[in-house]
Parts: structure tokens; sequence; C-alpha cells
């Protein structure tokens, strides 16, 4: 609908009421006399979408008297809609009740009668004084949307108490979708265990960026952090420590399926991660007969890799994995479970050639696909697999991508100089590592996720993930400070055209994000490349 025509619904009193509420500063300047006046300043958004048009002139007022107007009466966009009235009545005080006809200049429209070529996650969004309108073809759709009209609105919108406002967007249309389809972030709670409530506050920062993956580390040589019925002693024993000998910890059954649904809750695909057959000390201490040599070795709790391998000649290996990934996959309710694969140092490299295939069988004899690091390539990969590209531009990990493509895998990009959050900002960042080199926001951001690797065929690329490794990370602060102002960079890779990429706007656009965060209380890094606001 053009803002001509819905200029025709807009009452006398719903003008006067923008017209008090919106602050001079909110709204673009008024109608120039002039024929050269300057366009209205876009919003400043992450990830940027595919086309924003400021309205000139125009803007949206919450007020007391808005209202969620939703005509679907499927539980998926009620569910939504639910969220995002909650946020609302949240910050502002108002009331905001939901209703299903009549919406008017004061109410934000949902509508899931968008055309199917929105795809799932697509939504187009109008602000002014008609109203605000967000149409998609599914709930995912209304729940990007979501994420840009938060951005839309006032910092303050995250505030978990009453704001006083004013609530405006400025006249704006945008229509939007992602470039690719997994964008993903990796924390992982083996080396340092995160709780369910830490867990749950990464995914509510993620999905602001629109990310639609969360792949969780759940297993390394420091610890088990998955609740196995069949093999109880992995986490009894085998979670109990972590990095640096603090106690550990790890997910019931219950607390997986808690983190699953909220992820899920927020279009957050949970994908998660048993790393065979190195990185396994944690199930070696716990059970002696899964060592070649039958000794179990001790608990670990230093932060050295590629020291152990299950034994991959012994039958009870496959009978471990297959009672492993039976369990977490019944608790997985997307289509990929990942088997780890890297930096097999101890694994004879005739039996890691074996090895990887007998698991992967083992993976997709329980409904999933496999994913697996960058490694993996080199053992056929079943169809449908994911390989994890997380090199740093050598050759070699180049070709076992091209390798992994080759064999009709799909590539998800993970370039350990760019998109590792625990890689250290530059020499005085206080934790992190530096194998990768120092990886500043410009540097983590400044790439494109179509021409990182030659030859690497576009239909092959999946998208991007950004890993953060917490060996040096023992609280969920010292996460978020790697994390941001970072993952909303590789957010936007993952997310917009590679034609709107571009380190000098996106830096501004970035500015306006801390103070979100800093009204969500994160501990980001103020990196001085960014003018903060
Ligand atoms: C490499 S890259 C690892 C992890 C470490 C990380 C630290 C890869 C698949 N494995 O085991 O935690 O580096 O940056």
């Amino acid at each position: 609908m053009s803002m001509t025509i819905r200029h025709r619904f807009v009452t006398g009193i719903a003008l006067l009421a923008a017209a008090a509420l919106v602050p001079a500063s909110a709204v673009a300047a008024p109608i120039s006399r002039s024929a050269t006046a300057r366009p209205a300043t876009a919003a400043a958004l992450v990830p940027q979408p595919v086309s924003q048009v400021a309205v000139k002139n125009q803007a949206f007022a919450l007020t007391s008297t808005s209202r969620v107007v939703l005509a679907d009466t499927a539980a998926e966009p009620v569910r939504v809609a639910g969220m995002l009235a909650d946020q609302l009545r949240r910050a502002t005080g108002y009331a905001v009740p939901l209703v299903s006809s009549g919406a008017g200049a004061a109410d934000i429209e949902l509508s899931t009668a968008g055309a199917a070529t929105l795809g799932a996650e697509g939504y187009q969004l109008s602000a002014g004084n008609a109203g605000l309108k967000i149409t998609a073809h599914t709930a995912e759709g209304l729940y990007r949307g979501w994420t840009t009209l938060r951005q839309l609105l006032p910092a303050t919108i995250e505030a978990s108490t009453v704001q006083p406002g004013p609530w405006t967007v400025a006249g704006v249309t945008i229509s939007d979708a992602p470039r690719y389809g997994y964008r993903g972030t990796m924390l992982d709670v083996s080396r340092h265990f995160f709780s369910v409530a830490e867990v749950m506050r990464y995914i509510d920062l993620a999905t602001m960026y629109k990310l639609n993956r969360l792949h969780l580390h759940l297993s390394d040589d420091q610890g088990w952090r998955v609740q196995v019925d069949s093999w109880p002693r992995l986490t009894t024993y085998g979670g109990s420590t972590e990095v640096g000998g603090t106690p550990g910890g790890y997910y019931t059954k219950a607390d997986l399926a808690e983190i699953v649904t909220y992820a899920a809750d927020r279009y957050l695909t949970v994908v998660p991660e048993i790393d065979t057959p190195g990185h396994t000390n944690a199930a070696l201490a716990s059970y002696a007969e899964l060592n070649c040599d039958g000794v179990a070795p001790p608990l670990y709790t230093g932060t050295n890799v590629g020291f152990s391998s299950l034994c991959t000649t012994k039958d009870i290996t496959y009978t471990f994995l297959d009672d492993v990934f039976g369990e977490v996959a019944a608790q997985a309710p997307g289509p990929l479970l990942h088997l780890g694969g890297d930096e097999a140092h101890s694994t004879p490299h005739e039996e890691y050639l074996a090895f990887v295939p007998k698991a992967a069988a083992l993976v997709t004899k329980h409904g999933k696909a496999v994913m697996g690091w960058q490694e993996i390539a080199e053992t056929q990969p079943p169809p449908g697999s994911v390989a994890q590209y997380w090199g740093t531009g050598d050759t070699r990990s180049q070709d076992l991508a091209r390798m992994a493509a080759a064999q009709g895998a799909q590539v998800v990009l993970s370039p350990a100089n760019r998109a590792y959050l625990d890689m250290k900002y530059n020499q005085s960042t206080p934790y992190g590592l530096s194998w990768a080199g120092y990886v500043d926001v410009r540097k983590s951001y400044s790439w494109d996720p179509g021409t990182l690797i030659p030859n690497l065929p576009a239909a092959s690329i999946a998208g991007v993930e950004a890993p953060l490794w917490t060996e040096t990370l023992d609280d969920i602060s010292k996460a978020e400070f790697m994390a941001y102002p970072r993952l909303p960079g590789i957010a936007e890779l993952g997310w917009s055209p590679a034609s709107a990429l571009g380190w000098t706007a996106y830096k501004n656009r970035l500015g306006g994000q801390g103070s979100r965060w800093d009204v969500l209380g994160v501990n980001f890094y103020r990196a001085p490349e960014i003018n903060w606001r």
C-alpha cells in the first residue's frame, strides 16, 4: 500500500496525536521549501536490510492506545505477536492489547498474508502517519521484522522496566530477506560451563541480529555437558570440572529441552555437537573401556588440543556413539548433528578416514544430517552433510572446503581470523587467544562470504557461523565482551546482500547499537574505531 493511499485512513486526531508525541529530533525535517531537499536519514540498522527507504515527514508513534493487530489466528503468529506485545508492555507500561482487526494509526499491524516469495524469513515493514505494519509469509518472518522494529524504536524499548518514551518510529519502508539460510554462532560450554540462564541470555542477544542457528559445543577434553542416560558417568564424572579446575556442570535432559525450546521460540535452531574422535578426554576419563589400553586417563583441566582420541578400532566405541547420538538426536529438533572431527592429531590418519564414515552413519541412522569441521571433507561425508570451514586462508583449508562442495556437501564459513570470537581484538585484550591473529572489529567484518574461498560455488555456501571458544572465558560477561561488538558484524555478513556490505557505513550503524547494549547491561568492548552513541 503506498503512503499516499494510506493517508486517507489517517484521522485528524491521529495526526494531532502523532504531532504532539513526536519530538522534533526524531522526525525528518519539515517539508523543505526548496526542490533540493535532502532525503530523510535512514535508521541505523544491523543487519542492513535489503531495501530501506525513509518516508519524509511521517512518523509512527506508539501510544497508550496502541494495539497489536493480527488477523491470523494460527498458534505461531499469535505466539510471536504475544512476545512482541509483551516486550512493548514491559518497556512502555502501555496495555498494548492483542486484537484481530481494525488497525489504526497508533497500531502495529502484523500480517502473515505476505507473498511466498518473501520466503520463511523475509518481511516488509512500513511505518508512517497511517500506522505501522509488518507483513511476512510466516510467523518467523514476522519475528525477523520485529527485531528490525526494535531497532527502529528508542534503545529503551529493550528495558525490562517502564521507560518514559516517547516511542516514535520515523517514517520508513523496508523490504528484507536473508542472503544465507545458516547464520549461526557457537558457544563452547565444555571448556567453561554456562548455565541455562546464561545460554538464554546469549540467545536473546544473538536473535537481535537475526541469527538463526545456535551451535552448542557440548563435549571436549575438559568436560562433557549433556546428560546421556545410557552412559551416566559422562556427566557425573566427565562433566565435573572445567578449564582451570573449577567445578563444571552439565545440562540434564530437562535443561537441554529448556534451551532448545527457548531457542526455537526465537527461531534459533540448536545444532548440538559431540566432538569426535579427538577432543574426547572427558569421555575417555569417564569410561576406561573407550580407551585402546583400557585405562582411563585423569580428567583434564588445561587448554591443550589434539592429545585425545576415541579408540576407533574397538566395537564399543561405535556402541557408545550410537547411544550418545541417539539420545542427543532425540533432543535436537533441527536437521543437523555435529560430530566434530577437528584436530584429531592423536588418531592415526588411516583410522580417522575409517572412523568418520562410521560415525557419520550413526548420525544419519538417528535421522540427522552430518555436520563436521572441515577435516571431514576428506572422508566423503554423506550427501546433505555440512562442512564447517575454520581456516585462515591457507590452501589446505580452502581445498577441504572445495572438496566438501565437490562431494555435494554444504559449507558453513567460520574463518578463524575473522569469525572466531575468542581471538583477542588486539594485544591488550585481557582474555582470548591469538593463534589466528588479532581480530579487530573491522577485520572481523570486512570480508564477503561469497568470495572468501576462491572457486567455492555460491550454491555450496550455506552461510556463516561465529564460534565462541571459551578456554579463557570463565564467565558470561567475558563471553559477551568477546562477542560484542563482533557478532553483529558476522550476523550482517550472513543476512545482508553483498551490495549492502561496507565498513564505513557499517561502523556508523554499529555505533548505534551501543546504547541498546547499555540498556541490556551487555559487557561489550567499546572498540575505539567505533563512534558509540
Ligand atoms: C581450535 S578450530 C579449535 C578449538 C579451540 C579453538 C580456540 C577447531 C575446530 N577447534 O578446539 O578451542 O581453536 O580458538
